[in-house]
């Protein structure tokens, strides 16, 4: 039995926030569209660094409300929120000592985002969770043999310069993130670039936990721990509170904690173009069938550089708020 998953475990319906500077560019970049999901416009635009911080320069989410975002969770009948404290493009939300990445300091908008949601989660009662990639496109250090097909930059062998990025910048990152804005659970990704070493992720889960004792991980934490990867507890190699299966729901019960994460279209960040929104009737039906199977159900938004929430989120949330008012246990 194991404590610090009580809250987690009787959650079950969770929010997903994909929010940051790929919301500004929404999908296309120099008047064409970029296939692909939106957060990855960076890597599938192949767009350089200098291109990148200008679309950071002009991320104004002046119609931004922390409350409103999480009233709108708690009457969608979810428990919890992970929002991304940084994504692939190494933009931070919060107002980073360690950098000037962030929102404070590079965008026109200077207002901490995490310090609001952090607060009005605790108003409403809701568990504040950070999703944090580690891999990063935008330090020089963690470039991971670029993200750039033709960078002059290229190294061979990146692994050290990776192994410093890690402990004099993720590192430290993650100290204030959890010393100033207290989240309940760390949901890593971007874990399986080569530079990312099986003993360093044993380390960064030793590393968090030893900062908040409390603090939920998933297993993305430790190398390429895609969907149910090392939650097995006999392995060698085991690592991480919950598996993370991507866009699909586990055939069977598991036995081991587990929470699937699903787009309500087909892309985590904002992309203006994107309209292929499942039916409520689906998420619903999603719901049940992943809280059956003894799983968390953690559903994504992607808010626009404005900051809003898009109208199609809105009206399916609601929706199932309305169905879990009726029929839910709470
Ligand atoms: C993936 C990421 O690469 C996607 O951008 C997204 O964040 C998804 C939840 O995880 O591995």
């Amino acid at each position: 039995f194991n404590k610090r998953m009580t809250w987690w475990r009787d959650a079950r319906y969770g929010m997903f926030i994909h929010w940051g500077v790929y919301a500004v560019p929404a999908g296309e970049y120099q008047g064409k569209p970029v296939k692909g999901i939106g957060e990855w416009i960076m890597q599938r635009g192949q767009i350089p660094v200098k291109d990148y911080e200008a679309f950071a320069k002009a991320f104004n989410p002046v119609k931004f409300d922390a409350d409103a975002w999480v009233k709108l969770i708690r009457d969608a009948g979810m428990k919890y929120l992970v929002i991304t404290s940084k994504h692939h493009d190494g933009f931070a939300l919060w107002d980073s000592k360690v950098s000037d990445y962030d929102m404070v300091d590079f965008a026109p908008y200077g207002k901490d985002v995490l310090k609001a949601l952090s607060e009005a989660c605790k108003k409403y009662g809701i568990k504040f969770g950070l999703y944090h990639s580690i891999m990063d496109w935008h330090h020089k250090d963690a470039q991971v043999y670029s993200y750039l097909k033709d960078d002059p930059n290229k190294r061979e062998d990146n692994s050290a310069h990776f192994a410093n990025y890690l402990e004099h910048y993720m590192k430290p990152q993650l100290k204030e993130l959890i010393e100033n804005y207290d989240p309940a659970i760390l949901w890593f990704d971007g874990e399986w670039v080569n530079e990312f070493k099986h003993e360093q992720g044993q380390a960064l889960y030793q590393y968090v936990r030893s900062l908040k004792p409390d603090i939920l991980v998933n297993n993305r934490v430790d190398k390429g721990r895609q969907g149910m990867q090392g939650m097995n507890k006999e392995d060698a190699d085991y690592a991480g509170d919950f598996g993370t299966p991507e866009q699909e729901i586990l055939e069977t019960k598991a036995t081991v904690d587990w929470e699937s994460c699903m787009t309500m279209n087909d892309t985590w960040g904002f992309k203006k173009d994107d309209h292929n929104w499942k039916s409520a009737e689906t998420l619903i039906h999603n719901l049940i069938d992943v809280v059956a199977k003894g799983g968390n159900y953690l559903l994504n938004v992607g808010p626009t550089a404005e900051g809003l929430i898009p109208e199609p989120s809105v009206e399916r949330l609601q929706e199932t708020g309305n169905w879990l008012k009726v029929n839910g246990e709470a």
